[in-house]
C-alpha cells in the first residue's frame, strides 16, 4: 500500500499554456518552442495523442526511404522526427533536434492549432493530421497513462473518464483538438486522415499521402508500406514498438505499447451510463463541426 502510494506521489502534475495542460518541462521551454524557425519545406505530423502518431510516422518513413525497411530501422521511431514540443533536460530539446536536422525535416506534434508556433503558418508548411475517434482515444491514452511515468497517473477507469471528457489531460481536450485542424483544412495545405480509415482501406490511405508527399511509388513498394506497417508488424519491430525505452519511463509490464490497435475497443471499456453520458456530451461539444468518426468498423 505504501509503496502504491509512494508511486503516485511520484507521478508529475501538468502545468497550463492558455488552459492547454502540457508537461512542465514544455511549459518552461515555452518562448524557444514559440519561436521555433518553419522552413516552407517541413512537413509536420499533428495527431491527439494515441490517435495513430507512430503508425503514420512509420508510414511516411517507409515513403520517404522508397520502401527501404532497412533505412527506416536505422533509429527508433521517436528520433527519426523530432516532436517539437518535446522537452527533458539535460537532452537536447525537440526545438534543438529539428535545428540540427537537415532539410526537407519531418516533424512532429500534438499541440492543437491554436498553440503552434507560428512560423509553421507563416511558411505554408504542409500538415499531415490523423483523428482517431474520441472513445478509442481515451482508452488508448488510459492505458498509456497508466504506464507512462513522465504522465500523471489516471487512477480508475472511472477517474479517467471523467478527466478526459473535462479535456484536463496532456494536450487539452479532444474535441478542440480535432476541431480546430479540420476547420482550417482548406486554408492551408492540410491531408486530414482518419485512423479508422488507415485500418479500413491501408492502401489508399497510404496512396493519399504519397501523393500529398510528392512522391510516386510502385505498386509492388506500396503493397511492402502496407505489410510493414500492419500492427502485427510494428508490434513486432523493436523500431517501433518502444520496448528499448527505460522502464523508468514506460513501464512495458503494465500495458503494451503497441497495445491493440483496433477500432472499438471502447466497448470493452465504457459502461452502458459511461456511453450515454459520452453521447450527450460529445453532441454538445462538436456541435455546428462537419467531422465525422466512425466507432466500429
Ligand atoms: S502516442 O503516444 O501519442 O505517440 O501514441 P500514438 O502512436 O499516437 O497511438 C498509439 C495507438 O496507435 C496504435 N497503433 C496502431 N494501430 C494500428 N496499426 C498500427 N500499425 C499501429 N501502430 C500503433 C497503438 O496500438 C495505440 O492504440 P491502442 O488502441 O492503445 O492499441
Amino acid at each position: 500500500m505504501m509503496a502504491q502510494n509512494t508511486e503516485v506521489r511520484k507521478r508529475p502534475q501538468l502545468r497550463e499554456v492558455e488552459g492547454i495542460p502540457l508537461q512542465t518541462a514544455t511549459v518552461d521551454n515555452w518562448s524557444q518552442i514559440q519561436k521555433f524557425e518553419a522552413k516552407p519545406d517541413d512537413l509536420l505530423i499533428c495527431t491527439y495523442p494515441k490517435s495513430g502518431t507512430t503508425w503514420i510516422q512509420e508510414i511516411v518513413d517507409m515513403i520517404e526511404q522508397n520502401g527501404d525497411l532497412e533505412k527506416c530501422q536505422r533509429t527508433i521511431i521517436q528520433h527519426r522526427h523530432p516532436f517539437i514540443e518535446w522537452a527533458r533536460p539535460p537532452q537536447p530539446s525537440g526545438v534543438e533536434k529539428a535545428k540540427a536536422m537537415p532539410s526537407p525535416r519531418i516533424l512532429r506534434t500534438h499541440l492543437p492549432t491554436q498553440l503552434l508556433p507560428p512560423s509553421f503558418w507563416e511558411n505554408n508548411c504542409k500538415f499531415l493530421y490523423v483523428a482517431r475517434n474520441a472513445k478509442d482515444c481515451m482508452v488508448s491514452y488510459y492505458h498509456f497513462q497508466r504506464m507512462c511515468q513522465i504522465l500523471p497517473d489516471p487512477g480508475t477507469w472511472e477517474d479517467y473518464f471523467e478527466t478526459f471528457i473535462s479535456g484536463k489531460v496532456c494536450w487539452g481536450p479532444w474535441y478542440d483538438h480535432v476541431k480546430g485542424w479540420w476547420e482550417i483544412k482548406d486554408r492551408y495545405q492540410i491531408l486530414y486522415l482518419f485512423y479508422e480509415d488507415l485500418k479500413r482501406d491501408p492502401k489508399q490511405e497510404i496512396q493519399k499521402v504519397m501523393k500529398f508527399m510528392g512522391k510516386n511509388l510502385d505498386e509492388t513498394v506500396l503493397d511492402t508500406i502496407v505489410q510493414e506497417t500492419s500492427f502485427e508488424k510494428m508490434k513486432e519491430n523493436p523500431m517501433t514498438n518502444r520496448s528499448t525505452i527505460p522502464k523508468s519511463i514506460l513501464d512495458l509490464s503494465i500495458s503494451p505499447f503497441m497495445r491493440k490497435g483496433t477500432v472499438g475497443d471502447w466497448k470493452n471499456h465504457f459502461t452502458v451510463a459511461q456511453n450515454e453520458r459520452f453521447d450527450e456530451i460529445y453532441r454538445k461539444k462538436m456541435e455546428g463541426t462537419s467531422v465525422n468518426f466512425c466507432l466500429e468498423l
